[in-house]
């Protein structure tokens, strides 16, 4: 209690991930255009009033001049952003390479991609070594930032590596990583052929946290298993030194989405589209355009429920809005020409003159936009492969309070621990299961939907972003006071 009333009032949180939470566009030689991107990880970290935070990560931008990268950090500077600056060979093999090729797939149970599986084999020690060496970049910009007291929180999958760098530095140094995917099964991991040694880095950290206690568990059996340590109900012990792994499952900012529903644009956007799909039944599916979130499995069981049930034909309508992500991975163009496909077919089946039973866009929606369409939608479709938690079934329960839809989610996503018992849970592999739960959910009695709705809605509200950050942050604060306080003894 001693070294927790001498904290200062205002300590500094260093939040380390690939991406800085702004997008930067170059105006000329030294001038910069910053916009914020207002994600779940901003909004969190608000919360987080006893800290105060300051970000360190890639611009998504590559700089190579010295006057550009100056003026850059200047203008980042007024944001609490700083930047680590990564040329394009380095994003092509760490970014591209390393961390969307390899570890992303092999985190959601994927396997290597199909088609090049022996070149990604070939390649994969580069690969590493890049990935260790943009790790190491980002270790010297925290360290050349870091101030005693201060608090490093290292983000995802990106920066399994960077734990070890930090420590390094400088051993007393709190370091905290936590990861945004799910962790799989050790059998999973015992395949990549860095296993031992990301492992052993995140080990570094005073503390680990995952989404759910499953994936906690999965990496506590690889530490076990692959690495022959001990692991303990608090975490993983090594010669001595407790790693402490536990889960802190994420939520969102509930009350910007609950208020948001109140404003006059976003009322008059619901209008819009309540009269646009009058007599319709609106079924919604929200999600970046990746493998992981099971699109083409959703369209294909919507087909199905439509072959199975010619009276729904002309009264339901499927809104899929698909942003595009990682555009230039040819794994992805060839789903968003896959599920560009299906769409097509299915309207060509399904479709009247006047009406068709699919509406696919290829983009993002912005905020209120989003906000009305949750609002108008009767049941949400959550059909990840697999998913490290999924905040769009959150985002979806979070602006149903008048409505008070159905959301049929995967067992698959983390999202299905906490909203469980609301939802209809689904194996989205079983398109025949998925077609069933959409007629269950779109004849369900308003009492039912009432009571699983409250069951969400009670949940997205009490498990906020901010109370996320809150408590990640404050374990970590007081695991290295423990850790330090045992090191004096
Ligand atoms: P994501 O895979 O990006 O996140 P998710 O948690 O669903 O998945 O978050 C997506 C965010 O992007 C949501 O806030 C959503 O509103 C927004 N979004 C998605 N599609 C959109 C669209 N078409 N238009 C506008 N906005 C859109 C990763 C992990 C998740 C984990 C989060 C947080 O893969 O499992 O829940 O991090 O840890």
């Amino acid at each position: 209690a001693a070294a927790a009333d001498a904290r200062p009032l205002r300590q500094r949180l260093l939040v380390v991930a690939n991406r800085l939470p702004v997008s930067a566009v170059r105006r000329g030689e030294d001038a910069w255009s910053l916009e914020i991107s207002a994600g779940g990880l901003v909004s969190a970290l608000l919360g987080v009033k006893e800290f105060e935070a300051r970000w360190i990560g890639w611009a998504g931008v590559n700089v190579p001049d010295e006057v550009g990268q100056k003026a850059l950090t200047k203008a980042l500077a007024e944001k609490r952003c700083i930047p680590v600056f990564l040329d394009e060979e380095t994003v092509h093999q760490y970014y591209n390479g390393y961390c969307n090729n390899i570890l992303w797939p092999l985190f959601h149970y994927l396997g290597l991609p199909q088609e090049d599986r022996l070149a990604t084999t070939r390649s994969f020690q580069s690969q590493f070594a890049t990935y260790k060496k943009a790790n190491q970049m980002f270790a010297d910009v925290v360290n050349k930032h870091y101030e005693d007291g201060d608090v490093v929180w290292c983000h995802d999958y990106h920066l399994m590596f960077l734990p070890k760098c930090l420590k390094e530095y400088n051993r007393n140094m709190k370091v905290g990583w936590f990861l945004h995917t799910p962790f799989p099964s050790s059998e999973i991991h015992r395949t990549l052929p860095s296993r031992s040694e990301l492992l052993r880095s995140v080990l570094a950290a005073d503390l680990v946290g995952f989404h759910t206690y499953d994936y906690a568990r999965h990496f506590v059996s690889a530490c076990t298993r692959i690495l022959g340590l001990e692991g303990t109900p608090e975490g993983v012990e090594d010669q001595g030194k407790l790693t402490r792994v536990a889960a802190f499952p994420i939520g969102i900012d509930s009350e910007r989405f609950i208020s948001a529903l109140k404003l006059p644009q976003v009322q008059e956007h619901i209008k819009e589209l309540t009269e646009r799909f009058r007599g319709r039944k609106v079924m919604l599916g929200v999600d970046r355009l990746d493998m992981i979130k099971g699109i083409p499995q959703k369209i294909l069981a919507f087909e199905k429920f439509l072959e199975e049930n010619p009276l729904w034909r002309d009264k339901v309508v499927l809104l899929q809005i698909a942003v595009p992500t990682r555009t230039d991975v040819p794994e992805y163009q060839k789903l968003t020409s896959q599920v560009h496909e299906i769409v097509g077919r299915i309207n060509g089946r399904f479709g009247t003159l006047t009406a068709v039973p699919i509406h696919h866009l290829d983009r993002s929606l912005d905020f209120y936009g989003l906000c009305a369409l949750y609002a108008v939608t009767d049941v949400a479709l959550v059909t990840s492969l697999r998913d490290g938690m999924n905040l769009v079934s959150y985002e979806f329960v979070a602006c149903q309070d008048s409505k008070k839809g159905v959301l049929i989610l995967s067992e698959f996503a983390g999202a299905a621990q906490s909203l469980g018992a609301g939802a209809i849970l689904v194996n989205p592999w079983n398109i025949t299961e998925v077609a069933d739960s959409i007629r269950q959910a779109l004849t369900m009695s308003a009492e039912e939907r009432e009571k699983r709705h409250h069951h969400n809605f009670d949940h997205v509200t009490t498990h906020t972003a901010q109370e996320w950050a809150e408590m990640f942050v404050s374990e970590l604060n007081d695991t290295v006071v423990e850790a330090q306080l045992r090191t004096r003894q």
